[in-house]
C-alpha cells in the first residue's frame, strides 16, 4: 500500500502546484497582494481580519476568502465590516487548495482590490502543504495553545513570512513563554518576522499593519499596465 500511496500524494500536490501558479499569475496581473492566513481553530484569524479591516479598509481595497468545514459565519463577520467576503465550505476537508481558490475568485469583483486575504481552515498541519498562489503565508499561534507548538508542528512555522503570536492579553493567565516561541521560530525560520498582538485590545498591531501596507504598496507598483489604485485615505 505504501508504494501506491506516496506517488498519489505527490501527484495531488503537483496538480495543486499548477493551479496555485495559475492563481498567482492572475493575482500578479491584477497587482493584488495575497495572504494565506493559517492557524489552529480559534487562534483568532477572523478576529485579526476584523481588526485589520477596521483600520485599513479606508486606505486600500480589501477582499476575503474564508475557508471552513461548515457554515458561513466567518464570511458574515467579514461582510459586516463592509468588504467582499466569499465562504468556501470544505465539507470535511482539512485545508483549502488551489482549485477552491479559483472557484471562489469567480465570485469576487477584483477591480479595486489591493489586498486579498485567504483565511484557511483551522488546522496546524495540512494547510502548510498546499500552496494557493499566495505571495506570503502568515501563521498565527495564540498563547493559550502552548509554547511547544512550533516544535511539534514545525512545517507551519518554517514556511511563514510572519508569525503572529495572538492573545497576549491572556499571558498573565497562561504558562506560555513567548521568548521560547521566538527562539524556536528563529531556529526553524531564521528570516521570519514575529509580531506579538492582541486582537482583543489592539496591542502590537502597528508593525503588522505597516508590514501589510508596505507589501500592498510594492504590489500596486508592479500592477501591469494599469494606473495605481487611488489611496482613499
Ligand atoms: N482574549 C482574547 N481573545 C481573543 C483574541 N483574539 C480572538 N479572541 C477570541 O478567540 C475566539 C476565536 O476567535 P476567532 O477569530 O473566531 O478564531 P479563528 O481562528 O478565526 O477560528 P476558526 O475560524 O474557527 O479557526 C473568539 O471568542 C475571539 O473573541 C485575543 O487577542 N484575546
Ligand atoms: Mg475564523
Amino acid at each position: 500500500m505504501a508504494e501506491i500511496k506516496v506517488p498519489v500524494v505527490r501527484n495531488i500536490l503537483q496538480a495543486n502546484e499548477r493551479l496555485a501558479s495559475e492563481n498567482r499569475r492572475r493575482f500578479d496581473e491584477a497587482g493584488i497582494f495575497v495572504i494565506n492566513l493559517m492557524s489552529s481553530p480559534g487562534a483568532g484569524k477572523t478576529s485579526l481580519l476584523e481588526k485589520t479591516i477596521e483600520t485599513l479598509a479606508g486606505r486600500m481595497g480589501i477582499a476575503v476568502i474564508e475557508g471552513d468545514l461548515q457554515s458561513s459565519r466567518d464570511a458574515e463577520r467579514i461582510q459586516k465590516k463592509g468588504v467582499q467576503a466569499v465562504q468556501i465550505n470544505t465539507e470535511g476537508g482539512c485545508h483549502l487548495d488551489g482549485n477552491m481558490i479559483q472557484i471562489a475568485m469567480d465570485s469576487i469583483d477584483l477591480s479595486g482590490v489591493d489586498l486579498l486575504i485567504i483565511e484557511n481552515v483551522g488546522n496546524l498541519v495540512c494547510p502548510a502543504e498546499f500552496n494557493l498562489g499566495e505571495h506570503e503565508k502568515i501563521t498565527m499561534l495564540s498563547v493559550a495553545e502552548g509554547d511547544d507548538k512550533p516544535v511539534k508542528y514545525p512545517l507551519m512555522f518554517q514556511i511563514c513570512s510572519v508569525l503572529l503570536v495572538n492573545k497576549i492579553d491572556l499571558l498573565p493567565y497562561t504558562d506560555c513563554d513567548v521568548e521560547k516561541i521566538r527562539q524556536t521560530s528563529r531556529q526553524l525560520n531564521p528570516g521570519g518576522l514575529v509580531f506579538e498582538i492582541s486582537c482583543r485590545t489592539g496591542e502590537g498591531f502597528e508593525p503588522w499593519l505597516s508590514w501589510i501596507e508596505n507589501k500592498v504598496g510594492e504590489h500596486r507598483k508592479n500592477r501591469s499596465g494599469a494606473a495605481p489604485h487611488a489611496d482613499k485615505s
